[in-house]
């Protein structure tokens, strides 16, 4: 299955555990997913995609082992974990530093959640929301570097010794961040630095620069501005998008999504995720009968006109699906189905079901190690692998 794992960061309050909540499939039977263990900081979600079954007429019969097909978009099950516990200054050990520290190295994408309202900080005080985006870099930062730097005579002196490359230096350094060669190699690479990489002559500013380009690689971050809702968050992501990428920014309601799902799980309100629309009992010209809606009060219906007018109107969706979708498309993941039989796209000799496994990989992995991944027996015996027309991939 799937190993990529998203993680939630922020500052307490911003909404991380809201969002996990409003992000993740609690319906769910959380059991049934093979990396699953049962606690409040573990999720999973869902990226969508269009699922193969709609290309090749098998929408009635596809049969996703995990996750869901709904009209032929594939919901690929993806893990998430809520990072708790960074407080300002949890570099130099403060709050929870050291389990903050742990889960993050098992992320491969973060999300950033940040308080765009700027209601409240640590004080329970009102505050900018801009400088979050650089407290987190800084604070991630300041871990890996002053790490790195209290032993960088000594790294120094072995790497000169060894005539190593920068690259496999490095990664004995950053193995712990849960890097690999490639990352490290690729971070030297878009900073520039080739061999000889004359390690012995950068200085504590160099090495500061380095250990930046290494997390840009290392993890990828999107920038979730969330509590849309709140009036203050205006003029707040305006300055935030003009400061940063708006590429890597989305706009979210952990609380809105939350509140719709709930009503629709209660039948109030009919609402898939991601959808910028809902149908309440009086807007269904003709009611569903597998679906009937219960009919609202007039409190429960002035609340979900303001989440209409405040999120949904405004921003055409609460975002958070948005933002699993950023995320899995910032590391260039691509879904790929294996399957046994190319006419029934099916994954057993009984040719029961089609398309029911998906794998998210890095562009660039090769069948071989995509079997590797299925299982390490199927790469032992691996001659080729064949693609729906036809063609053949040896390697
Ligand atoms: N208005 C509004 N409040 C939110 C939103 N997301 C979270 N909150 C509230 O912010 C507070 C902190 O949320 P929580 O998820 O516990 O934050 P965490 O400490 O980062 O896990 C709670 O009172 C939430 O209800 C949102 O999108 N809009
Ligand atoms: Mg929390």
């Amino acid at each position: 299955m799937n190993n990529f794992l998203i993680g939630c960061v922020g500052k307490p309050s911003a909404g991380k555990s809201s969002f996990l909540n409003a992000a993740t499939d609690a319906n769910a039977k959380v059991g049934n997913y093979p990396f699953t263990t049962i606690d409040p900081n573990n999720g999973v979600t869902f990226y969508q995609s269009p699922c193969p079954c709609k290309k090749y007429g098998k929408t009635d019969v596809c049969a996703p082992r995990y996750g869901k097909c709904v009209d032929g978009t594939r919901f690929i099950p993806v893990k998430m974990l809520d990072v708790a516990g960074l407080v300002p200054g949890a570099s130099e050990g403060r709050g929870l530093g050291n389990k903050f520290l742990d889960d993050l190295r098992t992320a491969h994408v973060l999300l950033h959640i940040v308080d765009a309202s700027g209601q409240t900080n640590e004080k329970g005080e009102g505050y900018d929301p801009i400088n979050d985006i650089q407290w987190l870099l800084d604070e991630i930062h300041s871990w890996i570097f002053n790490n790195l730097w209290k032993k960088w005579g000594s790294i120094v002196r072995r790497h000169s010794a060894l005539k190593a490359a920068a690259a496999t230096t490095l990664q004995l350094q950053f193995s712990g961040y849960g890097s690999n060669f490639a990352t490290v190699q690729k971070a030297l690479d878009l900073m520039g630095i080739k061999e000889p990489s004359e390690m012995e002559k950068w200085d504590k500013e160099y090495v500061g620069k380095v250990v930046r380009g290494f997390m840009d690689v290392r993890f990828p971050t999107v920038i979730v501005l969330n509590k849309i809702d709140q009036p203050d968050a205006d003029g707040n992501i305006l300055r935030i998008c003009q400061k940063y990428d708006p590429n890597q920014i989305v706009l979210t309601s952990a609380l809105a999504e939350c509140f719709l799902r709930k009503m629709n799980k209660d039948k109030y309100i009919r609402y898939t995720e991601g959808s910028e629309f809902f149908d309440t009992s009086e807007d269904q010209t003709t009611p569903d009968p597998d679906h009937p809606l219960k009919d609202c009060d007039e409190k429960l219906m002035n609340r979900l006109e303001k989440v209409r007018d405040l999120v949904l109107f405004r921003y055409g969706s609460t975002g958070i699906q948005a933002a699993i979708k950023k995320a899995v498309d910032m590391k260039g993941l691509v879904p790929v189905y294996p399957v046994r039989n190319l006419t029934h796209f099916s994954s057993d000799d009984k040719n029961r079901g089609s398309f029911k496994d998906c794998l998210l990989v890095s562009p660039g992995t090769t069948v071989r190690e995509f079997c590797r991944l299925l299982s390490p027996e199927l790469e032992k015996h691996f001659l080729y692998a064949e693609g729906p027309s036809g063609q053949r991939t040896v390697g």
